[in-house]
Formats: C-alpha cells, structure tokens, sequence
C-alpha cells in the first residue's frame, strides 16, 4: 500500500486536497470517476458530485474482477439511470480500456460537434486511495507513459499524457478523501485496502470482515475455508477457520491476528471469490 493511506485527512488537508483537485479541474473537460466495484457507494469521495458538477462525468467500476459480476451489473444501471457515463473496468489486466479509450473518443467528438477546429478532449482521473488511479494511467498510456512535455500557455505548466486521437490525460491524478460518514463505511473501505486497517484491532477488523462475508457470501467462505456451516456468530466462524487452518498457538489458543490477517488478505487478493460488500 503507498504513503497516501497514511495521510490524516484531517478537515485541513481535506480543504487544500479539494483546492488542488478544483484547480486541475478547471484544466478539463471530462473527469474519470474511479470507483471500487466492490463498495461503489462507500467508495465515492463524499462531495465528487459538488466539483465535478460542470464536467463530463465518466464513471469507472474498476477491480470489477473482485466483484461479483451482477452487482456490478446492477450498479451500472443505477449509476447510468443517475446520468454518469459507466464502463467496467480491471486496471490491474487492461481489460475495458479499450472501451473506455472509445468513450472517450466519443466524448471528443460531442465536444466538437458543430465546430469547425478540432479541439482535444483534456481529463483527468480522480478517486480515493488505492482505487486504481495510477494503474488505470498506466493503461490508458501503454508501457511508454510518454509525456508530451510542458506546452506553456496552454496547460500551465500541468504535464499532460497524450492518449491520441485528440485525447490528453493530465499526468498525475486527483486523490480524493475517503468516506468517514460511518462506522459501517469506514469498515467496507478497511476491507478493501482503501484506508489503513488500524481503524480498529486487527481481530475485530478480521471478525468483522467475517460477519459481512457470512452475510453476502456465505457459501464462498464456507467452500474456502471449508466450513461445514457458518456458526452463531462471527466470532465462532472465525474460530471455526483457525481450527481448519491450523492456526492455534501453545496452549491451544486460537491465533486471532494470523486469523484476521489470512481472511483480509485473502478477501482483497479475491482469493474467497469474487463478493460485492453492497
Ligand atoms: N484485482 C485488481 N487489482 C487492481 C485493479 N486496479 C488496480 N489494482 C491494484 O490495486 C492496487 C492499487 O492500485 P494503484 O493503481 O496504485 O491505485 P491508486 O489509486 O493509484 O493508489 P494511490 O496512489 O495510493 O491513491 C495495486 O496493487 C494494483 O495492482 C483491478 O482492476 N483489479
Ligand atoms: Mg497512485
């Protein structure tokens, strides 16, 4: 995980972060919404809408292949019925940046329809941390990351990445603030690596994990961790994985940390399946 999951989005840095992104925005016409597939909700910055209101919006459901497909499926439609542009995407493959490039070719060609010069289409990507923001940079631009250099006068001293056809891509992407609204949201954005997991004991983090996947995805964690059944409670699930993993210390004693650690860890790497947490 980078250093920016150790930022303290303190409201101070929260204020100077939407300032910065503000001015960048100012530079383009399209933002490219980077939201975690598996938490589309809890994943998008809490007042995105607010500065992207006078842009073309794009939204990308990226990691899509953690999620679970139909839920993918169906936050698509509802974000389409809500009036974003969609695509579903796996930054980490490649796959959909061919679709995404031909949005945005599209998006260039309504931009200059009725226009006698053939402006370029200028974006940028923004989404909270570890979304996927310099992976999908990287795709979009190929191996080559081929900067076109400073253009004075046009883009201000802003590094721009050229995506031909017309289209530019501003180099370094607007990282947004994740949600703190609630408990709840906090945990999902835990789970999926997009803060630190020290919001609380790594125990409880990993039991709690194991309560919410009992709950969207009982039969995946059963079947990876070859539980005959999903106990009681979370806590007697998470022992009931120790036991089966072996993961019992002297004395006998179940080892909680190594418990929570190996569920997390296998939950973000998609090794449980592929689950959708909303
Ligand atoms: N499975 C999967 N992993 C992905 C995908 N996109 C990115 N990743 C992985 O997620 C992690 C974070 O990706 P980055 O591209 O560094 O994310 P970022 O938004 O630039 O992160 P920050 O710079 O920390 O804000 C990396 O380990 C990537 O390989 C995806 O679509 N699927
Ligand atoms: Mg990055």
């Amino acid at each position: 995980m980078s250093d920016i999951n150790n930022i303290n989005w303190f409201p101070g840095h929260m204020k100077k972060t939407r300032e910065l992104i503000q001015e960048n925005l100012k530079l383009v016409d399209a933002a490219v919404e980077l939201l975690d597939a598996r938490i589309p909700a809890s994943s998008r910055n809490p007042v995105i809408g607010e500065l992207v209101k006078n842009k073309i919006r794009v939204v990308v459901l990226n990691k899509a292949d953690l999620a679970d497909q139909e839920q993918t499926r169906a936050w698509a439609e509802k974000l389409r019925a809500e009036g974003s542009r969609v695509l579903i995407m796996n930054a980490e493959s490649g796959e959909g940046t061919a679709a995404l490039k031909s949005l945005l070719t599209r998006l260039k060609e309504e931009k200059n329809e009725g226009s006698v010069r053939n402006k370029p289409l200028r974006l940028m990507i923004v989404g909270i941390p570890n979304v996927g923001k310099s992976s999908l940079i990287n795709r979009l631009t190929g191996s080559k990351s081929a900067k076109t250099g400073n253009k004075p006068g046009v883009t201000r001293g802003k590094q721009w990445l050229s995506l031909g056809e017309g289209i530019m891509l501003l180099d370094t992407p607007g990282i947004l603030w994740p949600k703190f609204e609630d408990q709840e949201t906090a945990k999902k954005l835990a789970f999926c690596g997009a803060i630190r997991d020290e919001i609380m004991d790594l125990p409880t983090l990993g039991m709690e994990l194991i309560g919410l996947l009992s709950e969207r995805a009982p039969e995946l964690l059963k079947a990876r961790y070859r539980l005959e059944a999903i106990e009681e409670t979370p806590l007697l699930t998470m022992e009931a994985i120790a036991v089966k993993r072996g993961f019992i210390m002297a004395g006998k004693r179940i080892d909680y940390d190594r418990t929570a650690r190996t569920v997390i860890d296998e939950f973000r790497a998609g090794t449980i399946g592929r689950i959708s947490l909303e």
